[in-house]
C-alpha cells in the first residue's frame, strides 16, 4: 500500500528539482557570448577566416552575405567612411567593428564601453587576423575609432 504513494512522492520532488534547475546548453552559452553580425560578400575568403577567429575568441557570429551594393548600403548606414573601410562589416553590442580587426581590441571596447560608433582596421593589412600570409610577412597597422560625425582616433597599433 505504501510503496505507490512513496513512488509518486519521489517522482514528483525530482520533477521539481528539474524544473528549478538552471538549463545548460545553447540557450545559457548564447546568454553569456556577444552576439556578433557580420555583413561579407559570399565569396570573401579571407573574411570567412576572420569570422573564425571570432567564434574562436568567443563571439557567436551570425553571417549575412551581401552583394557589393548592399554592403556598401551597410557600411554608408553605419557610418563607415571610405577612409575606413574593408572588407566585412561586424556590429556587436550595436559597435561597428569594421575589417579585420583583432578580438582583444573588440573586447576591450566592450568592456570600455566608449562613446564611439565603432572601431575599425582599414584595407586588409597583412598579418592581420584572416589575413595571415605564408611566411608571416605582417604590415604595421592601426585600429581606429570613429564616430558618426566621422571623427577618429587611434585606438590600438599593431
Ligand atoms: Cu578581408
Amino acid at each position: 500500500m505504501k510503496l505507490p504513494i512513496l513512488v509518486a512522492l519521489v517522482a514528483g520532488v525530482s520533477a521539481s528539482l528539474a524544473a528549478g534547475r538552471p538549463v545548460a546548453g545553447p540557450a545559457a552559452a548564447s546568454a553569456a557570448a556577444p552576439i556578433m553580425q557580420v555583413y561579407k560578400s559570399a565569396t570573401c575568403g579571407c573574411c570567412k577566416s576572420w569570422v573564425e577567429k571570432m567564434q574562436a575568441a568567443g563571439f557567436e557570429v551570425r553571417v549575412t552575405d551581401l552583394d557589393e551594393a548592399a554592403l556598401q548600403e551597410v557600411k554608408a548606414k553605419r557610418g563607415v567612411g571610405e577612409n575606413l573601410q574593408s572588407c566585412h562589416t561586424a556590429v556587436v553590442n550595436g559597435y561597428v567593428v569594421e575589417g579585420h580587426v583583432p578580438a582583444a581590441d573588440i573586447h576591450r571596447m566592450l568592456k570600455e564601453k566608449p562613446a564611439i560608433a565603432g572601431i575599425a582596421a582599414p584595407g586588409m593589412p597583412r598579418g592581420s587576423p584572416g589575413m595571415e600570409v605564408p611566411g608571416g610577412a605582417r604590415d604595421p597597422y592601426q585600429v581606429l575609432t570613429f564616430t558618426r560625425a566621422g571623427k577618429t582616433t587611434v585606438f590600438a597599433r599593431h
